[in-house]
């Protein structure tokens, strides 16, 4: 509240001052408008791994040359504006334009595209998916409508899979493989590097890393119908340790006696049985491969690709206003169900923690 004051009174003393000051007024404005965006989970310019700061640094020696490039484009506008009275010769004037066509048209270009690959290869090439001594931790990401899916080929004793939420390794290289299951997405993590774009029927790939451990926020980058400014991502690079012991609690034995044990549940298994198996996978319970994996659905931090905040009584609040929370999103309404069963269902769903 305290800023929207600050700001509101700004703007205010802009609109009330001299126009000589008025100018300078806006113009600083603006300026703090634009850096106000320079920081957050989501931001370039605060890189939180090799291959993001390489992106800010080619993002600065492009700024800097397009300012560069600007002043000087700008110096020469107003150069020719200057009145002079010189008689020059034909051959005189075509001395001159040859100059400007091969100065400015070739050697210019030339020298600006080879700087700039100079700084554009190898970052480029730092995010490939180059061998390297030790194979690197493969986590294929697959984008849907309007969720993702997150796959863990290497884990020990077998694949894991979840949804909506990214764990990683700090500290060591990443090899992300991304696809689309049905559009094209975009998987991109700003403080970590990227983006790549996410293809139906083809593996994309990048090589990312987190210095530390952090927690980051992603979001898709491709326009992908009514959902995508939905489709945020939850992102958290963990101690190599955590992460295995993160691993080891989601392999399906584990998921499977999670979802089971507890026979208070019993109504909301049945329920999920006739309403939800065939979309969802529950270990033990479903196999359903439409919508998000559910087995370990009570760990989030998120529901729905980010559109709310998991806590108590959440899962059931997603059952019953999805379709206000995240308009137009591939799971059905469930009018049809009763409040009691989508609370038992909620409540069943917020036990799968491992
Ligand atoms: C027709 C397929 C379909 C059916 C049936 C279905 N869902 Fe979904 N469900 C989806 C899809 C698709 C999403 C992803 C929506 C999004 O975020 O865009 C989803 C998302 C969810 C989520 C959020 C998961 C997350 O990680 O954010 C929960 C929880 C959920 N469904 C539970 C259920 C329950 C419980 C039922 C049965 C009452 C059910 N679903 C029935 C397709 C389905
Ligand atoms: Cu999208």
């Amino acid at each position: 509240m305290r800023e929207r004051n600050s700001a509101t009174s700004a703007i205010m003393s802009c609109l009330t001052s001299r126009r000589a000051r008025q100018a300078a007024c806006w113009l600083g404005l603006s300026l703090l408008l634009s850096v106000a965006g320079c920081t957050g989970d989501r931001s370039i310019l605060d890189p939180a791994g090799p291959a993001a700061r390489d992106v800010r640094l080619i993002w600065w020696v492009m700024l800097g040359f397009a300012t560069i490039v600007l002043i000087g484009v700008t110096v020469v506008w107003l150069y020719a504006f200057k009145p002079r009275n010189v008689e020059r010769t034909p051959a005189q004037e075509r001395r001159i334009a040859r100059r400007w066509i091969i100065g400015g048209g070739l050697v210019l270009p030339i020298t600006s595209v080879t700087a700039l690959l100079m700084f554009g290869v190898p970052a480029g090439q730092r995010m490939l998916p180059l061998p390297l001594g030790e194979p690197p931790e493969v986590i294929e990401v697959i984008g849907h409508q309007w969720w993702w899916e997150v796959r863990y080929p290497g884990a020990e004793g077998g694949e894991v899979v979840t949804a909506n939420q990214l764990v990683m390794p700090a500290g060591e290289p990443v090899d992300f493989h991304v696809s689309g299951a049905d559009v094209i997405h975009a998987f991109w993590v700003p403080r970590l590097g990227g983006k790549i774009d996410m293809l139906p029927g083809r593996v994309n790939k990048i090589r990312l890393e987190a210095d530390e451990p952090a927690v980051f926020g992603a979001q898709c980058a491709e326009l992908c119908g009514v959902g995508h400014a939905h489709m945020h991502l939850y992102v958290e690079a963990v101690p190599r340790e955590a992460f295995d012991t993160w691993l080891a609690a989601r392999q399906d034995a584990e998921l499977s006696e999670l979802a089971t044990q507890d026979t208070t549940h019993d109504v909301a298994r049945e329920a999920f049985a006739t309403h939800c198996a065939s979309c969802h996978q529950v270990a033990g319970v479903s196999q359903g491969g439409v919508g998000p994996n559910l087995s370990d659905v009570g760990s989030r931090t998120m529901l729905g690709a980010g559109v709310m905040a998991m806590e108590e009584g959440a899962v059931s609040q997603w059952l019953q206003q999805h379709q206000t929370l995240k308009p137009g999103n591939r799971m059905p309404a469930h009018d049809d169900i009763d409040t009691d069963t989508l609370d038992a269902l909620g409540a069943w769903l917020e036990t799968l923690t491992p």
